[in-house]
């Protein structure tokens, strides 16, 4: 990607009130001057001020009124110089306004181009660059959180603390290599084995947050399933906060998979309410049955929802083994206790809430299930810091070069030591974007959106 030349993007979603034109390169102050004229000029004497005047291609004051504020590199978001004219909303206007830029000579920038500026000057290592995505896409606050840790660089700190370090105790290996004769002032080679195996404790904790970062970037995909009538739509709408599915006290009421996102604990959920599961009775109920199988299958967790107040409960849970026995993340969820009396539930072999929807009761119980079924133990700190899965396989192959420059230090070969040694300094320089190739860093910003 050309990172010399100056590039525009609409930075607003169409269609709203305000649209923001960000213009960035060299020739952002003459791009902006062809189409935006004020009273005072864009330029050094107003830079970071907020002008009023007007977007017309002509040097005239007739067009429409707009805000421009010029924000001189290197203290820009990109770090080159940038215009932002901030104009009426509205497909058209904007896009007339966005397309004299473009007529003005500036190129228009591809999806996240504006970071990637940023990143190529030194605004921000890949570990920001990438949490600038995250933010965009949080589902929720711990999301969020996580997101702007990372650009306030928790990550970038981490890793470049260790390859530091890594890299003290290769220079002294290089030493070692280049001055066999003499005796030096050598560092004890234990102590840097010491280190190196605090760091690649400090590392594994770090990648054990991965599986944090997979499910709060991602999201986690729940299927509510079980028999006709037992309450699943019920208990999506209860969980969305308001009447998304239809619900009837006619079992079949639901014909199609439904999804939709919610944040459960804060924790991101896609969840699809599902027909009901029975012998069909046409055709078209056939079909959606098919596709709730289908849904329990590819979902990361089951709620199986049961009627407490059945009067078959015992073939209830033989019909339900058979749908979930090859999942390994069931809860199972009796509904309708308000209904159900005194008479006590068998014991499950799955988790298990007992719940009335219509009362509300053993909502709290249930949402702690569903926590503990997510983390895998109940989740009581925010976590700091969340690496994807880019940054996990770069911290496994650390790990994997570690012990070997370790076991090399123990028998003085300082040589094959300095290469293992480089190969975990250059997995973590990869992290923060050290000699990361092209093709990577393209998967990387294909991400963002157009504007940013
Ligand atoms: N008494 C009582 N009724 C409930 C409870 N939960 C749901 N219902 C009722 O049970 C009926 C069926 O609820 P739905 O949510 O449509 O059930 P469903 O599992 O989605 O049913 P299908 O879409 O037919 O598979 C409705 O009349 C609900 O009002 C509950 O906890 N207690
Ligand atoms: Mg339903």
């Amino acid at each position: 990607m050309n990172t010399e030349d100056t590039i525009s993007a609409i930075c607003t979603g169409l269609g709203g009130a305000i649209s923001i034109i960000r213009i960035s390169g060299p020739e952002s102050l003459r791009v902006a001057g062809q189409i935006w004229h004020g009273r005072a000029a864009l330029g050094h004497a107003n830079a970071r001020k907020m002008l009023l005047g007007k977007i017309s291609p002509k040097n005239n004051l007739d067009g429409e009124p707009a805000l421009a504020v010029y924000m001189p590199g290197p203290n820009s978001y990109t770090g080159d110089n940038i215009v932002e004219l901030h104009c009426h909303g509205g497909t058209l206007a904007v896009r007339r306004a966005f397309d004299a830029v473009v007529a003005a000579g500036a190129r228009l920038a591809e999806p996240g181009e504006f970071t990637f500026r940023a990143f190529v000057n030194g605004k921000m290592d890949l570990t920001q660059a990438e949490a600038v995505a995250d933010l965009i896409y949080a589902h929720s606050d711990m999301a969020l959180h996580l997101a702007e840790r990372q650009i306030a660089g928790a990550l970038k700190n981490q890793i470049n603390q260790r390859r530091a370090s890594l890299i003290d105790i290769l220079s002294e290996c290089e030493s070692r290599m280049d001055f066999t004769e003499e005796n030096l002032d050598w560092t004890d080679a234990d102590i840097f084995i010491e280190k190196i195996y605090a760091i690649c404790r400090d590392i594994d904790k770090l990648k054990a947050s991965g599986k944090e970062g997979v499910i709060l970037r991602n999201g986690i995909r729940v299927v509510l399933a079980g028999k006709p009538n037992v309450g699943k739509s019920s208990l999506l709408n209860l969980l969305l906060g308001y009447e998304r599915a239809i619900v009837t006290q006619l079992p079949g009421t639901t014909r199609d998979t439904l999804e939709e996102t919610a944040n459960i604990r804060n924790i991101p959920v896609r969840l699809t309410d599902t027909a009901g599961i029975r012998e069909a009775t046409d055709l078209i109920e056939g079909l959606g049955i098919d596709r709730s199988r289908k849904t329990i299958k590819e979902s990361q967790l089951v709620f199986w929802m049961l009627d407490a107040a059945s009067a078959s409960i015992s073939e209830d849970i033989k019909e339900m083994e058979k749908h979930v026995a090859d999942h390994r993340n069931v809860i199972a969820i009796w509904n309708k206790l308000d209904l159900a009396g005194n008479s006590p539930l068998p014991d499950l072999k799955y988790p298990s809430a007992r719940i009335s929807v219509t009362v509300r009761t053993g909502i709290n119980e249930l949402m702690d299930l569903f926590e503990q079924a997510v983390w895998g133990f109940p989740h009581t700190e925010e976590p700091e810091i969340a690496v994807s899965s880019r940054h996990a396989a770069l911290l496994d192959e650390t790990l994997a070069a570690l012990p070997e420059a370790a076991a090399m230090l123990k028998s003085s070969d300082w040589e094959l030591a300095a290469v293992h040694l480089r190969a975990a300094i250059a997995a973590l320089g990869s992290i923060t974007g050290e000699n990361v190739s092209p093709d990577i860093l393209e998967n990387i910003f294909s991400r963002f959106c157009i504007g940013k």
